[in-house]
């Protein structure tokens, strides 16, 4: 790893304590005097350091863009983006998160692009991603949980990026089971892909991907997209920071994921119901090519869907897709 890279972690990690010069050039073996060449670089790419006599160096802030070193400047999780790997452009973070995580593994490892240009979604589908619009994020896990369980933390990362969306923003988001994150408008500002490598009792590894849009304009996207997708700034009409909404995430659902392996699936299950949408309500649903209509019960214990068949009975489905009832009428 370059010396250049190694400063900038080193002046990360202390946050905002200073750092002498002289510990510096210890811990990287250079010269005092290149100490401070290389901060002379770094604010040539618009890095603010300060500089105080007898006490050293520190950032006081970082160029906006998303980089390894800026997402883990204030970072305040234990264990989750620890590692992060950071492309400009790349197909899809899920290919590179699944390459990590079967060579080395890397629990808690995050891969984040400003773009993707084939951003997949689920069976399949297509997730646009555009340049700096976004976070487009995948996250390595290796839960010590049995394959079936995994649809669970769908549901988690559905209430983690609903906590963040609504704390920072004063929007209130809803989740769309089992993974799309829409307004009261039904516009769908985030999706969730959940790839699985399993063995038949014990699952190897877990890559979740995160897309949320969020300086989006409604012309970014093609018409068949811009009916059903909106942003954090079509909503509230103002811009907002991708880094800071990528930590708070990762704080959020880290705390989240810490208390469900501590104590199982009953808090995620009660947040998931109370922003979950259209509970009470009709909704049609679609399990390969068969199509039927059932009232939305809320969630079982385990995560599973719960509906109420039109024969009064109360079921439970761990898969397929929902949709309005009226959305399938006009269709
Ligand atoms: P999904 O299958 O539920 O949603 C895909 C559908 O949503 C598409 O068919 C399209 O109609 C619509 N759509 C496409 N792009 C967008 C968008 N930007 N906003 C809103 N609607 C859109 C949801 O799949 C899962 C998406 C996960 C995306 C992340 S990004 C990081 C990671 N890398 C990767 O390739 N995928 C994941």
């Amino acid at each position: 790893e370059s010396t250049r890279n190694q400063l900038i972690q080193l002046l990360a990690k202390n946050n905002e304590e200073y750092i002498s010069g002289q510990v510096l050039s210890e811990k990287l073996n250079i010269s005092r005097s290149a100490v401070w060449k290389h901060m002379k670089e770094l604010e040539k790419d618009g890095y603010v350091i300060e500089a105080k006599s007898k006490r050293g160096y520190r950032f006081v802030s970082y160029p906006e863009k998303i980089s390894e070193n800026t997402v883990q400047w204030g970072l305040q999780t234990n264990w989750l983006g620890q590692k992060v790997i950071h492309r400009e452009v790349t197909s899809s973070t899920q290919i590179i998160a699944h390459k990590v995580a079967k060579e080395q593994k890397g629990h808690g490892t995050i891969v984040i692009a400003d773009e993707q240009v084939s951003g997949r979604g689920r069976m399949n589908r297509n997730w646009h991603s555009k340049k700096g619009d976004g976070m487009w994020m995948s996250m390595i896990l290796q839960p010590p949980l049995p394959p079936y369980l995994a649809p669970q933390l769908t549901l988690l990362t559905a209430v983690a990026l609903t906590e963040t969306i609504e704390k920072l923003t004063g929007l209130t988001p809803r989740i769309k089971w089992p993974n799309d994150i829409l307004f009261d408008n039904e516009k769908k500002c985030a999706g969730i892909l959940t790839e699985l490598q399993a063995e038949q009792d014990k699952i190897q590894y877990v890559i979740i991907g995160v897309g949320l849009n969020i300086n989006q304009q409604k012309n970014d996207w093609p018409e068949d997209v811009q009916k059903r997708a909106t942003s954090l700034q079509i909503e509230t009409g103002k811009q907002w920071p991708i880094r800071e909404i990528i930590q708070y995430f990762l704080s959020s659902f880290e705390s989240l994921y810490d208390e469900y392996m501590k104590q199982g699936f009953l808090a995620v299950k009660t947040k998931w119901e109370s922003y979950g949408f259209k509970i009470g309500d009709w909704i049609t649903i679609r399990q390969l090519d068969k199509t039927r209509q059932a009232v939305f019960y809320g969630l079982a214990d385990d995560g599973a869907l719960l509906i109420k068949n039109e024969a009064g009975d109360v079921e439970r489905l761990y898969s397929g897709e929902i949709d309005w009832f009226h959305e399938a009428k006009s269709n």
